[in-house]
């Protein structure tokens, strides 16, 4: 059975939404997240949360591990097929929610939680702030007139960018100028899978 190592508010929810999503079975494996310094040193396999065992094949990256139990498991659901004018777009998605749109939220985070106080550099937090808004901006335009990121239904670019979503809430980043990001949170934040993964 597929088992996943997951930390409550980590990006191993993302993980836990899909699969109930996609009504697969699995173990949840829950492991205390320890506040870090430096990185790969959580008490999973791969040293990260989410990491994913298939049967003894552990990998970690929520993104890679998206794309994989959809391929695996999605019989159709939750991504445009190969070939599709909307799989590009799909794909923009769940790659900018890690590639571009978290790691400022993560200069956020270490320089405003996770860092010893002395540690802390102010100005790498309020730089973070500012890319992160950046980002929060493409995604309040992306969202004019929609619902969903793609294709008008729930995908894993909901499912990679709605986590995003929840760390900028709790980080101070969602401003009252993203009335589209606060309707698409209330969208999301209403589905049953999501609900399960948050209290998880
Ligand atoms: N890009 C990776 C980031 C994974 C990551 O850094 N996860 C955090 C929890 S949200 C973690 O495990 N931090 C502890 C560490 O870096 O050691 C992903 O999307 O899975």
């Amino acid at each position: 059975m597929l088992k996943l190592y997951h930390a409550q508010l980590t990006r191993s929810v993302r993980i836990v939404w899909l699969l109930e999503e996609l009504g697969v079975a699995y173990e949840l494996v829950a492991v205390p997240f320890k506040p870090p310094r430096s990185s790969f040193e959580q008490d999973t396999p791969a040293g990260k949360f989410p990491t994913l065992d298939d049967d003894g094949m552990v990998m970690f990256e929520s993104g890679a591990i998206l794309e994989y139990l959809i391929e695996k498991y999605g019989r159709g659901r939750l991504a445009p097929p190969i070939g599709d004018p909307e799989r590009g777009r799909y794909l923009q998605w769940v790659h900018f929610a890690e590639a571009t749109a978290f790691p400022p939220l993560g200069d956020v985070a270490r320089h405003t939680m996770f860092l010893p106080e002395a540690d802390r550099l102010p100005q790498v937090a309020a730089d973070g702030r500012m890319r992160a808004k950046n980002a929060l901006d493409v995604l309040e335009r992306a969202l004019q007139d929609k619902h969903y990121l793609v294709g008008g239904e729930l995908s894993g670019a909901d499912i990679m960018m709605g986590y995003l979503v929840m760390a900028a809430r709790m980080l101070g980043c969602v401003g009252a100028e993203h009335a589209n990001i606060a309707a698409y949170w209330d969208r999301l934040a209403a589905r049953p899978g999501f609900q399960k993964a948050l209290s998880a």
